[in-house]
């Protein structure tokens, strides 16, 4: 069977509309298998779908994850105001399989989805514009905003420890220790950078802990590219990638962003004397979140913001190091070494912060309600 005749197979099971015309591989995704399905009706007017195999090594319990995103989905689609839905704001919203399903298992044991395309909106892997991260930050916002009365402990953990930094440091040691592909020598410098901050990156992990800071139910991968904007007016149209809504802090959620927006260039970017703190990115996605989530967040959440930015990049690049470390066998690689480029890229990010710590701080204080 060729691979268009799997995909079409596949959508067979789905409760698609007319007949199936073509599926081709879309976004830029790190994780999952991500298609456009388009299906045409008799006078050939197309209509599009997402199409997803989900990355069942990653997400092992895919079960539990699917009841997530149902019972998420549905809470916040009645919970979503008019001005929002007047202002095109909308939910994820997932389509069922003919035997009334929110997935289809195949005979490989692979976990298939699908959702509403949204139409003429984009996730931007890299936005230009600092107005794209004010409405990102607000629909970012918005989202933690509707979901601040649900009960986190009816949500599973999708994937066990996701944030625990403690434990990421550990498993890169682990991996420094196994070096299963002797890649440890070439990147001695970028081992102790990461290692080096080990204390302050478990900050947020203890601050749970202890109660400094509350567990909320949070999105847990605000990358810019899993907010849709709208591509003629700019604004927040849609929070996609629901795979990682599960309990967490808000502080994971905004320094996951800043590390994905904040930067002068892309994640993967390699010319590192360029990388900078983008303030204009960093202000604008500051003020749309703290507009739309700000009243929600403590005094002890706010003086953590900027702090959260470092400790997520420093994360991000403890894990992209460890999967270089390991073989490359979780994020998705598309050239020889990329997950040590984008190591190098987040340390970097994280060594211009630590400098600008005090700048962040006064963009916060704009912003603090
Ligand atoms: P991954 O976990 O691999 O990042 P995503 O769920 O983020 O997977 O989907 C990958 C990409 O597919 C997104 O960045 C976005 O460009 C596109 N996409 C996902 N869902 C939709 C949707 N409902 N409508 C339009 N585009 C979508
Ligand atoms: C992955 O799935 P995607 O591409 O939106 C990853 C995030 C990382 C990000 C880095 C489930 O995000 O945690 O921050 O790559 N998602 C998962 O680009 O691991
Ligand atoms: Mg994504």
């Amino acid at each position: 069977m060729t691979k268009e005749e799997k995909l079409k197979q596949v959508c067979s099971q789905f409760t698609f509309k007319g007949i199936f015309d073509e599926a081709e591989p879309y976004g830029d995704g790190h994780i999952n298998d991500t298609f456009k399905v388009t299906y045409v009706d008799d006078d050939k007017k197309p209509t599009q779908y997402i199409l997803q195999r989900v990355n069942h090594l990653v997400f092992k319990n895919t079960v539990g994850l699917m009841e997530n995103i149902e019972h998420v989905t549905s809470y916040l689609s009645s919970r979503i105001t008019k001005e929002q839905q007047a202002e095109g704001y909308e939910i994820l919203t997932l389509i069922k399989t003919k035997g009334d399903k929110s997935y289809f298992q195949d005979d490989e044991g692979n976990f298939w989805r699908a959702y509403v395309f949204v139409k003429h909106a984009t996730g931007h892997t890299f936005a230009e514009d600092a107005n794209m991260l004010y409405e990102a930050g607000k629909a970012f916002g918005q989202f933690q905003h509707l979901l601040s009365e649900y009960p986190a402990e009816s949500l599973i953990e999708t994937i066990e420890g996701f944030h625990n930094t403690i434990w990421r440091f550990k498993n890169l040691k682990h991996a420094v220790h196994e070096d299963p592909l002797l890649r440890a020598d070439q990147c001695r410098e970028e081992i102790q950078f990461a290692l080096s901050r080990e204390e302050i990156a478990s900050t947020l992990v203890r601050g749970l802990e202890s109660g400094a800071i509350p567990l909320r139910v949070t999105h847990n991968d605000t990358k810019i590219n899993n907010v849709l904007l709208d591509d003629t007016t700019g604004k927040g149209r849609c929070v996609i990638d629901l795979d990682t809504v599960m309990p967490g802090s808000a502080l994971y959620d905004y320094g996951d962003a800043i590390r994905s927006c904040g930067s002068t260039i892309a994640e993967d970017g390699e010319n590192l004397e360029d990388l900078k703190v983008n303030f204009e990115k960093y202000e604008a996605y500051t003020k749309g979140f703290l507009e739309a989530m700000g009243r929600n967040l403590t005094p002890q959440e706010m003086k953590w913001l900027p702090l959260a930015a470092i400790i997520m990049t420093l994360e991000c690049g403890v894990r992209f190091l460890t999967d270089y470390l390991e073989g490359d066998n979780y994020f998705k690689i598309h050239k020889e070494n990329h997950n040590l480029i984008r190591a190098r890229n987040q340390f970097k990010f994280v060594d211009e912060m630590e400098k600008q710590l005090d700048v962040m701080t006064e963009i916060i204080n704009k912003y603090w309600r």
